[in-house]
């Protein structure tokens, strides 16, 4: 499949290998006009983040951060932020390879930009997603825009070849509480010297299965390592509210790419056409009187 706007064709073969492993890595995938276009206004939150002194809803600042050296850690919703990430992340080249890989549609779930700042950038444990952002099935799947070229000191996300198909491990701590990441015991198990470190020049894209066991190693050259992460599912596949960050989403959540939205749920097998959402109209839910009598809301 030919995508537009990007500078390499998806085929079953790329498909498959993702199905299978869990992931993919494309080198210089994005195009140049659309680096530049989301370099740019990358750039104008780096700059908007000087003034704070600490996290806000939408940007999360590293330890350390100071107006002189911003260390802006995450965007946390750029689509909502931003038409350029709306475009990329709904119309542009990434939504049209989220429905090459979901089978010609897909759901958008959210988006975010995590950077690791030169000397020091933060690692990112190993994990999962799943557990973040429970879905009706696992076809959720992740995918990443390296904006600048990231080598082996920057930090690249590290994947497990085919551990989306294994177990599902608990993110909670001893304590049991919310730690995001695996417990020790559990990473001593992992198969760690199978690790696939995913990197590339700017424009590179990571896909991972939101099963797939990643993370990345702190950030020790003197270069940032921003990476834009846009998630979708299949489009019968549903977050599940009331769990995880589900219920704490931007605007475009939910957004259907490329396809009908027919309401169609599949949960253990069994295939439902659910009633409409309703939420868009105020609060207001038509009763089964109503509904059985063609009222208008
Ligand atoms: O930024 C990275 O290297 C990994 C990001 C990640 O796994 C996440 O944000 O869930």
């Amino acid at each position: 499949m030919q995508l537009d706007e990007l500078n390499v064709s998806l085929d079953s073969v790329l498909v498959d290998r993702y199905n299978q492993d869990g992931y993919l890595l494309l080198d210089k995938l994005i195009t140049s006009q659309w680096l530049d276009r989301l370099r740019a206004v990358a750039a104008e939150f780096v700059e908007a983040s000087r003034s704070l002194t600490q996290s806000s809803k939408a940007i999360d600042i590293a330890p350390g951060h100071t107006s002189e050296q911003p260390k802006l850690r995450r965007l946390v919703s750029p689509v909502d932020m931003h038409p350029t990430f709306h475009e990329f992340a709904l119309q542009g080249p990434i939504a049209k390879l989220a429905c090459a890989l979901l089978g010609g549609s897909a759901r958008f779930h959210h988006s975010k930009l995590n950077y690791k700042w030169a000397s020091g950038g933060e690692e990112v444990k190993w994990h999962q997603d799943i557990q973040f952002w429970p879905h009706t099935d696992f076809s959720p799947l992740t995918i990443g825009v390296y904006l600048d070229a990231v080598d082996d000191e920057m930090g690249p996300m590290g994947v497990i070849p085919g551990s989306h198909q294994g177990q599902i491990y608990d993110l909670y701590d001893d304590q049991g509480q919310w730690a995001g990441a695996m417990q020790d015991n559990d990473i001593e198990q992992l198969e760690l010297d199978k690790v696939v470190w995913l990197k590339g020049d700017a424009g590179s894209v990571t896909i991972h299965n939101a099963c797939m066991i990643h993370g990345s190693m702190p950030n020790d050259s003197d270069r940032g390592r921003p990476l834009l992460l846009q998630t979708y599912s299949a489009i019968d596949s549903y977050p599940i509210g009331c769990l995880g960050a589900n219920s704490t989403l931007g605007g475009a959540s939910g957004t259907v790419i490329q396809g009908p939205s027919e309401q169609h749920l599949r949960v253990q097998g069994r295939e439902l056409k659910c009633a409409p959402d309703w939420s868009a109209s105020g609060g207001r839910a038509p009763t089964i009187f109503g509904s059985q009598q063609r009222q208008k809301l």
